[in-house]
């Protein structure tokens, strides 16, 4: 076990519908303590970049208007096991197959408005954290 940082973003899906605090409910109730946070407005270059790995998938297009069609909550996540924990209490991509008490499972609504984003590995999680945020914004 080691304690890690994890990237994580409360989609606009879920920011229109109110569901900040349910969701960092379900985050802090599993361990993770929530070090850094912001509300913000992607740009669609912001957006383009952080999706740059799904550019030839269908999907990239909505996937990057959906993203800035309104504000989203990006958050650092740290505990133990961060990245792989933070993906076990998201659920699976689609809300339809997450496990029940997972956050997709509570709240999402489909493939692409799925309520959360998590760093899928560590490097992943050094990439995105470094897009979002300065060190002087993440207090641990
Ligand atoms: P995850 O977020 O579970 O790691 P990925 O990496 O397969 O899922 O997909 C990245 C993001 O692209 C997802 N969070 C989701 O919002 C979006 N996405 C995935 N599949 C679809 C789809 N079929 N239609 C629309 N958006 C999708």
């Amino acid at each position: 076990m080691t304690i890690e940082r994890t990237f994580s973003i409360i989609k606009p899906d879920a920011t229109e519908k109110n569901l900040t605090g349910a969701i960092n409910a379900v985050i802090e109730k599993a361990g993770l303590r929530i070090v850094a946070q912001k509300r913000v407005r992607w740009t669609e270059d912001q957006a383009k970049e952080f999706y740059a790995e799904h550019k030839a998938r269908p999907f990239y297009g909505e996937l990057v208007e959906f993203m800035t069609s309104g504000p989203v909550v990006t958050q650092v996540l740290e505990g133990e096991d961060a990245v792989a924990k933070y993906r076990e209490i998201m659920g699976a991509t689609d809300p339809a197959e997450a496990k029940p008490g997972t956050i997709r499972k509570l709240f999402a609504e489909s493939k692409g408005k799925n309520s959360v984003h998590g760093s899928d590995s560590l490097a992943a999680a050094e990439r995105e954290i470094a897009l979002n945020f300065n060190s002087a914004e993440i207090v641990g």
